[in-house]
C-alpha cells in the first residue's frame, strides 16, 4: 500500500479564466486573455474562447457537489483580477463580491479547504494597456487587489499564494510569443520578472502587516533540467537551465535573494532591471511560509555548440538548448515527456537546499485529446490518468520516507477546463464536461480519487 498522512490535502486546482465563464457579464471587464481572443481568436484551437469554460459562475453549487463526490479535502482556484476591480479606478465590483462569497461559502458548506490564488496568468486588459508587469504601478495595484480581496474574503479562506507559475508569463509573454503581449523584449522580460517578484512579496509583507493569520505561498512550476550527458558542457547548460527558470523565483521566494550566477548573467548580458535597495529588502524580509509546485514534464538540456551573433537578441537559448532524448515516455496529446522520478527529485531539492519548507504538489495532471474513445456504458474509462497519477504518487511517497516536507497532491484537474490556446483539445478533468449541454459524468479516475483520497492512499 501506498500510504499518507492522515492530514494529507488531496484535491484539485483550477483558475478563474479557465473555469468560471461569464468573461464579459456581471461587471466583469476584459483581461488579456478576454482581448487577445477577440483579435485573435483563430489563434484558439476551434476558435473557442475563454468564455467559454466549465462555467463556476452559473454551477459553482453543482459543482461543489461533485468536488465532494470525488473525495477532494482541498480545492484552489483564483480570484478574477478583473472581475472583481473591472477599472483604473479600483472600485470593487459588488456582483463580484456577491459571486466570490456564495462560491466559496459553497465549498467551505461542504467542508473542503479553500487555496486561493490571486494571479493565473489574468492581467487585466485595463493594467496591461499601462505596461502590464512591466509598470512599477501594476505592483502597487496589485499588492491593493491582494489586499481587498483578503478583507472581503479572507473568512472563507484556508490558504493563500501569490501568483501561479510566474516564470511563464515572463517567458510566453515576453521571449516566446504563447501568451498576449506576444513581445520578443528580453530586457523587458527581465523587469516583469522582477516586478513580479516584488509584487508577490509586497503582497505578503501587505497582508502581514493587516493581520493575515493563515499561510501565504506562491506557486512555481518547478521543472529541473537534466543535462544530456556528464559532460561538463551539458552539465553547465543544466546548470543555467535551473538558474533561469528554476532558481528565478524560488531562491527570492525561499531564501530571499537571487542567486548569484543568476545575477551575472543577466549583468552581462545588459538585462538589469530597475530596483531599488529597498525592493531588495522586501524581497529579503517576506517570504513565502510554503510552496505549490506545479510539475508535469522535466526539463531536458544539453549544451549550445554555435555562436551566438553579438548582436542577436539575448535568449536563455544562449546557454542551452532543449534535448529531445530519443525513447522517452510521452503524452502525445500535449507532447509533454512523463516522468514521475522528478517529482522525487524535486522533493530531495526542496528538503536539502531550500530549509524543508512544507510544500504541496499543487497541479499534476495529464491532457488526452477525443476521451470519448474511451467511453464504456456511458463512463470515460481514463485508466492511463490512473496509471499517471500512481506513478507520481510512488515517488512523493518514496521522497516522503526520505524526509520529504510534502502536505499534499492535488491534480490539474476537477472538470475539464478551458486551456488557454489549447483551449478544449485535451481534457484534464477527473469530471468530463460536456461543453454543449453542460453535463458532467464523472470518470473512472474521479472514482479512483475519491478511493486515494478516502484511504489516504492505494493499494499497489
Ligand atoms: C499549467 C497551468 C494551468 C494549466 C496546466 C495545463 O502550467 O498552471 O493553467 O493550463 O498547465 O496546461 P495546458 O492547459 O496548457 O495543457
Amino acid at each position: 500500500m501506498i500510504k499518507f498522512p492522515q492530514d494529507f490535502f488531496f484535491g484539485s486546482a483550477t483558475s478563474a479564466t479557465q473555469s468560471e465563464g461569464a468573461g464579459d457579464i456581471f461587471g466583469k471587464s476584459p483581461n488579456i486573455w478576454d482581448y487577445w481572443y477577440e483579435i485573435e481568436p483563430y489563434k484558439f484551437h476551434e476558435k473557442i474562447g475563454p468564455r467559454d469554460t466549465s462555467n463556476f459562475y452559473f454551477d459553482y453549487k453543482e459543482n461543489a457537489e461533485f468536488l465532494a463526490k470525488t473525495g477532494h479535502n482541498s480545492f484552489r482556484t483564483s480570484i478574477s483580477w478583473s472581475r472583481l476591480i473591472p477599472r483604473l479606478d479600483g472600485k470593487v465590483n459588488k456582483a463580484a463580491v456577491k459571486f466570490y462569497r456564495d462560491y466559496f461559502k459553497s465549498i467551505k458548506d461542504k467542508g473542503i479547504k479553500l487555496f486561493i490564488n490571486f494571479f493565473h496568468f489574468d492581467m487585466p486588459l485595463y493594467l496591461q494597456e499601462i505596461g502590464g508587469w512591466a509598470n512599477r504601478e501594476v505592483v502597487a495595484r496589485y499588492v491593493d487587489f491582494c489586499v481587498k480581496s483578503f478583507e472581503l474574503f479572507d473568512e472563507y479562506i484556508d490558504y493563500y499564494f501569490t501568483f501561479n507559475e510566474p516564470i511563464v508569463h515572463v517567458e510566453c509573454g515576453y521571449l516566446s510569443q504563447y501568451h498576449y503581449p506576444m513581445e520578443v523584449d528580453p530586457k523587458k522580460a527581465v523587469q516583469v520578472a522582477f516586478n513580479t517578484q516584488l509584487a508577490s512579496s509586497s503582497a505578503i509583507k501587505a497582508l502581514k502587516e493587516k493581520g493575515l493569520s493563515k499561510k501565504i505561498g506562491i506557486i512555481l512550476n518547478l521543472t529541473p533540467a537534466y543535462p544530456r550527458s556528464d559532460n561538463e558542457n551539458d552539465l553547465r547548460a543544466g546548470k543555467i537551465a535551473d538558474l533561469f527558470f528554476q532558481k528565478s523565483f524560488l531562491d527570492p521566494s525561499v531564501l530571499g535573494a537571487y542567486p548569484k550566477d543568476l545575477v551575472k548573467i543577466i549583468k552581462k548580458e545588459g538585462l538589469m532591471p530597475d530596483f531599488s535597495k529597498e525592493d531588495l529588502a522586501i524581497i529579503r524580509e517576506n517570504r513565502v511560509d510554503f510552496l505549490g509546485v506545479n510539475y508535469y514534464q522535466p526539463l531536458r538540456v544539453k549544451e549550445n555548440p554555435y555562436v551566438y551573433k553579438d548582436d542577436a537578441i539575448f535568449s536563455p537559448n544562449k546557454y542551452y538548448l532543449d534535448y529531445d532524448m530519443p525513447g522517452k515516455k510521452i503524452n502525445p496529446y500535449r507532447g509533454w515527456e512523463i516522468y514521475p522520478k522528478a517529482l522525487y527529485d524535486i522533493a530531495i531539492n526542496l528538503r536539502d537546499n531550500y530549509n524543508n519548507i512544507p510544500w504541496l504538489v499543487s497541479e499534476n495532471g495529464m491532457g488526452v485529446e477525443d476521451e470519448d474513445r474511451f467511453r464504456k456504458n456511458g463512463r470515460i474509462e481514463d485508466d492511463y490518468r490512473i496509471d499517471f497519477m500512481k506513478d507520481h504518487l510512488r515517488y512523493l511517497s518514496k521522497a516522503m520516507d526520505e524526509g520529504a516536507n510534502c502536505k499534499g497532491y492535488q491534480v490539474w484537474t476537477f472538470i475539464d477546463n478551458w486551456s488557454w490556446l489549447n483551449a478544449y483539445k485535451n481534457r484534464y478533468g477527473l469530471v468530463e464536461y460536456d461543453l454543449k449541454s453542460g453535463q458532467r459524468r464523472i470518470k473512472k479516475s474521479g472514482y479512483f480519487f475519491k478511493d486515494l483520497a478516502e484511504n489516504k492512499g492505494f493499494d499497489d
